[in-house]
């Protein structure tokens, strides 16, 4: 499939890459360094990301205008599913590529490469270009070890033999500094330790080992931090003994919605999110929805599976 990616890239004067909605920092390189990827290797091709942005991954590097572009091939990277495309609309696009680690939800591309054994976009796209004729580079190495570093944390997560090795042989023919793009990619505002604080002071922990906590706007407000801020600490609290699911709850009053962001250590919860039109992973799922009561929808669903799964577990 790799090939036949390939055959389509070569094809179009005009390539827009996407990916999903709240940005992070594997869907965001990917989606930089496959376009930048393509740059390299076909200089007088019209390459652009999209999407909306977050200063906080300029580092990994910037995105191009938001525009409509006619006749152009389109490629979205880390999405399973339409309704979480990061762009208005997906058919105005000549032809459509979804390249894409996670769960299989639905079919909206006319080629789909979806491998749920990478560990990340970054990962499939390293893979890509190793496969065919595209071209590499030091800041596009960087830019792809910054993309599984984070969706793995740092290898804690699927450091499986395969993705050792194809970082392993990236690293040995591109050298850059891999110690100052990890700092990057964890440096974080005092803000932030604050609202971890206040989390681990306040989360709510039952009987099912379920653990949730709702930020108001105010509580956002009041603690110096952005409704974004929440989600991005959520994996900090894996690892703790009375802790087995957990949801963070996070009004957006800009946007008009309520983040849910979800991690388990053994219910799978990404049904849970689909069913509210969420997504993610077995264990790492994220929800929006619109109301608090909705929200609290979503909570009651994942205290059930909780309770079933530990019942299921102590027969
Ligand atoms: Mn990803």
């Amino acid at each position: 499939m790799f090939e036949e990616i390939y055959k389509q890239i070569e094809k179009y004067q005009t390539i827009v890459l996407v990916r999903h909605i709240g940005v992070d920092p594997d869907a965001m390189s990917s989606q930089i360094a496959l376009r930048d990827s393509i740059r390299l290797t076909f200089p007088k091709k019209k390459v652009y990301a999209i999407g909306n942005g977050s200063s906080k991954f300029s580092y990994i590097g910037s995105l191009d205008k938001n525009e409509e572009y006619k006749k152009a091939l389109l490629i979205v990277l880390d999405t399973p599913n339409i309704s979480r495309v990061d762009i208005t609309d997906i058919n105005t696009y000549d032809y459509k590529i979804k390249i894409d680690h996670h769960q299989f939800i639905e079919k909206f591309c006319d080629i789909e490469l979806i491998d749920t054994t990478a560990t990340s976009a970054s990962q499939i796209v390293l893979e890509l270009i190793n496969a065919t004729g595209l071209k590499m580079n030091e800041r596009i190495a960087r830019t792809i070890f910054i993309g599984i570093m984070s969706d793995t944390n740092r290898l804690l997560y699927n450091a499986s033999p395969k993705v050792l090795k194809v970082i392993s042989d990236m690293v040995n023919a591109y050298t850059f500094d891999m110690e100052q793009a990890l700092n990057e990619l964890y440096s974080r505002p005092m803000s932030e330790v604050k609202l971890e604080g206040y989390i681990a002071e306040n989360l709510k922990i039952n009987e099912n080992k379920f653990g949730y906590i709702i930020l108001t706007a105010k509580d956002i407000e009041r603690l110096g931090v952005d409704s974004a801020s929440a989600g991005n600490i959520i994996n900090n609290f894996s690892g703790i003994e009375e802790l087995q699911t957990w949801a963070f709850v996070t009004e957006d009053v800009k946007n008009d919605i309520i983040r849910i962001s979800i991690r388990s250590n053994g219910p799978v919860i990404n049904k849970i999110a689909e069913k509210y039109n969420g997504g993610g992973h077995k264990l790492a799922s994220g929800v929006r929805v619109k109301t608090l009561e909705e929200a609290q929808k979503v909570l009651d669903d994942l205290n059930l599976e909780c309770m079933q799964y530990n019942k299921e577990k102590n027969k």
